[in-house]
């Protein structure tokens, strides 16, 4: 078993489509070892996406992931970073392939629906950026 980490965004907590994506997590196959609702501070944001913090959209990605509640969720099954991102689907909705959480419900390469971790190293800072072992089960 092999965990990772998922974000459900603003722009589809806002749209009432938190329970569309928690569908397709759980047809996927995931079990949810830890999730809950909250909202992330500007500086939150910023700490979270560190790596990307020379990147030109670093700041209206933070701007954008702190305008209103998001959902966080740690994801358990086999080869999950893997499987996430293949459930997420491409970045970019436009070129994410049918069916894919991103092409169904994302808006723009930015406000696209869903995060998940790239790596298993990822996983392990994003998981410890958010959760305490006694928040996972
Ligand atoms: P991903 O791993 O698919 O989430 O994509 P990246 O790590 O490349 O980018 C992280 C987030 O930055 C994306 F989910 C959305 C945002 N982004 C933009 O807003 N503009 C871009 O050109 C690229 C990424």
């Amino acid at each position: 078993m092999e965990r990772t980490f998922a974000i459900i965004k603003p722009d589809a907590v806002e749209r009432n489509m938190t329970g569309k994506v928690l569908a397709k997590i759980e047809a996927a196959g995931f079990k949810i070892a830890g999730m809950k609702k909250i909202q992330l501070s500007k500086a939150q944001a910023e700490g979270f996406y560190y790596v990307h913090k020379e990147r030109p959209f670093f700041n209206d990605l933070c701007a954008f992931m702190s305008r209103s509640p998001v959902v966080v969720m740690v994801l358990e099954r086999e080869n999950a970073v893997a499987k996430w991102r293949e459930v997420m689907g491409a970045t970019n909705p436009a070129n994410a392939e049918a069916g894919t959480i991103r092409k169904d419900f994302g808006l723009s390469i930015e406000e696209n629906s869903a995060h998940g971790s790239d790596s298993a190293e990822s996983a392990a800072f994003e998981i410890s950026y958010f959760f305490s072992q006694l928040e996972l089960v």
